[in-house]
């Protein structure tokens, strides 16, 4: 490595993690209050701990948002900002009449507001229920409809999909438009713009404890529609110290995370670790490419860098050269998430950055970063390195489900329940809940599962460790499409499919892509009287681009006569995409049993 956050030359202190071996020896997670100097008669509620924590502790005038959006939009927040600005949203939402324990849902870009509603629904009692605004009605209404989502927060932009959807949701009965014309309204909309309102200097904060639920997360899986992962306040012990100890975020950073906060790496990472320990972020509002995101933090004098391999591999795509144009040399520590991170892109960034990116491994249910490399750590390229401390991690056998103590063997990635930022349900599917549970007894419920440490949390992921410790990641273990790092379940686009008045019936894959990593390919058969076309494929492409989201969109349409299938009629996906990657199919007769 030419250039560190432990690199001592540069005058800074060695990393916060310091060295990983004696951090697992000595490992307690109460280390993550004394990073907060938190005593134990605070309240803990995220929403105040990133607000009026910062503000009460001396820095209510540090910067905390750098905001910019398309063309020159630019503003900048500090603390004080995002107090008042919270306690706005938490007021008005009080006012209405929401409640503690209600489901509100964020639907808008990553405009400010987003940032300040997050905290206020939080700081009132509420469950913040962020989902990606590209979402078509469709998408979202499953998701409104699974969480009995009371209110929505969105913006003139995308309240028409609210509006199509709003009169098959009963419980959602409040649509608050947050930016826009409020005269564009529609009847029993109401429109509240927090920069206009006049500031809200105290907001009695709801009195949250660790159980207290928090952010709900909907992820997908391969049957049945997306699953709401249930987090609590306690998460903050977890995102904390790994913010600490992976990012590695000291006071005078600018850190920018690039994830959405529809995705659980923008509100862990995007906003909660960063923020409770008081650190300036940057957001940038608008859409990719190479020179604007180097604009940005050329600008910014970003220093601490979160993103994602599929963004990496796009920076990659548009040369070193791209790069030398601006002056990167503020940045002094790197991390990627959501997707296997190449070796070719640690060994680019490295050469073209002066950094390599350090992957990190972890997932929407468990909060915070698993599995990880660390400032300091010799990094092995391909490799997701290390279990955090704290994290008893181990490779599963796939069948007998016992650790498989064989450096090399590809096994389940498996963590033992209760760490602080574990998920703690799946709303309202407790089996679903128990089967990610190796060895649940029956009818065992969510609590007991995560207090007994004799479990193992299955990931769903496949990765082999070697004789050092370190993981490699294989793929996954079921037919979830990971594209770009965005979690599309088969089912949910099949579903959707088969509403296409064409089609009879469908199977979604993943296909090999430079960039994304995968793409949705679809495998469909035609109803009667309908001709397999180059218009009908478009057709179909955009019937599911507006109906999910343009990730979920088919990027390719095979027809075909009929769909393989199992005994009991179930789709062979697997077979589909062994076919599409040029992979062995496997043994069918075990397939068929399924
Ligand atoms: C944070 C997040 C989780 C799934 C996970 C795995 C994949 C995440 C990865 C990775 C290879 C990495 N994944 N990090 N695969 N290397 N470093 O991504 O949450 O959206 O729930 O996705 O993403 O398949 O199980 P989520």
């Amino acid at each position: 490595m030419t250039r560190s956050a432990h690199d001592s030359e540069k005058g800074v202190a060695l990393s916060n993690i310091g060295s990983y071996e004696e951090r697992l020896e000595n490992f307690d997670w109460g280390i993550a209050r004394e990073v907060l100097s938190w005593s134990d008669d605070e309240l803990l509620n995220i929403g105040a701990i990133c607000s009026d924590r910062i503000c009460a502790r001396g820095h209510a005038d540090k910067v905390a948002l750098i905001w910019e959006g398309f063309g020159d939009r630019k503003s900048t927040y500090t603390f004080r900002d995002l107090k008042v600005r919270s306690n706005g949203f938490a007021q008005f939402l009080v006012d209405q009449g929401v409640a503690p324990g209600d489901r509100v849902c964020l639907f808008m870009d990553k405009i400010p507001s987003l940032y300040f509603s997050f905290l206020g629904v939080l700081k009132m009692g509420g469950i913040a229920q962020p989902l990606f605004c590209a979402f078509g009605d469709e998408s979202l209404e499953v998701r409104l409809a699974s969480a009995g989502t009371k209110a929505i927060l969105t913006t003139q932009k995308h309240v028409k999909k609210v509006r199509k959807i709003m009169e098959r949701l009963p419980e959602l009965t409040h649509v608050i438009v947050v930016q826009g014309n409020p005269e564009k309204l529609k009847d029993g909309e109401v429109f509240f713009d927090v920069e206009s309102a006049p500031p809200v200097e105290e907001f009695d904060v709801y009195r949250s404890g660790p159980e207290t639920p928090s952010v709900l997360h909907y992820t997908s899986g391969t049957t049945g529609q997306p699953k709401g992962a249930q987090h609590v306040h306690g998460s903050i012990w977890g995102q904390v110290l790994t913010t600490s100890w992976v990012l590695d975020l000291r006071d005078d950073d600018v850190y920018w995370c690039t994830a959405d906060p529809g995705w659980v790496t923008g509100t862990s990472y995007g906003i909660i670790g960063p923020w409770a320990l008081g650190i300036t972020q940057c957001v940038l509002d608008s859409g990719f490419t190479s020179s604007r995101w180097y604009q940005f933090i050329q600008d910014n004098r970003v220093t601490v860098w979160y993103s994602a391999p599929t963004a990496i591999r796009s920076l990659m795509r548009d040369g070193e050269e791209v790069a030398r144009g601006y002056d990167l040399s503020s940045l002094r520590h790197l991390a990627s998430v959501g997707e296997p991170l190449n070796a070719e892109a640690v060994v680019w960034s490295e050469k073209t950055y002066g950094l390599p990116f350090l992957d990190t491994f972890w997932q929407t249910e468990t909060g915070s970063i698993m599995i990880s490399n660390y400032p300091g750590m010799t990094i092995r390229p391909g490799s997701m390195g290390k279990p955090f401390p704290g994290i008893t991690a181990a490779v599963l056998d796939l069948k007998t489900h016992e650790p498989i103590e064989e450096p090399g063997n590809v096994g389940l990635i498996a963590f033992r329940p209760g760490w602080p930022s574990m998920f703690r349900e799946y709303r309202n599917q407790p089996d679903v809940y128990r089967g990610k549970f190796a060895g649940a007894p029956d009818g065992a419920a969510p609590d007991e599962l995560r207090a007994n440490p004799d479990l193992w949390y299955v990931s769903g992921d496949r990765s082999s460790i070697d004789a050092d410790g370190y993981y490699w990641f294989v793929g996954r273990d079921d037919d979830v499409i990971n594209t770009g790092g965005h979690l599309v379940g088969p089912f949910e686009i099949e579903s959707a499919l088969v509403e296409h008045e064409a089609i009879a019936e469908a199977a979604a894959i993943g296909k090999p892509d430079k960039v994304n990593m995968e793409v949705v390919k679809a495998f469909v058969t035609l109803n009667p009287g309908y001709e397999a076309s180059g218009d009908l494929e478009l057709n179909v492409m955009n019937f599911i681009r507006k109906k999910l989201s343009p990730l979920a969109m088919p990027q390719e349409i095979e027809y075909m006569d009929k769909l393989p299938k199992t005994r009991s009629g179930k789709i062979l996906r697997r077979y589909l995409r062994a076919i599409e990657w040029g992979e062995e199919v496997g043994d069918l007769s075990t397939l068929e049993d399924d």
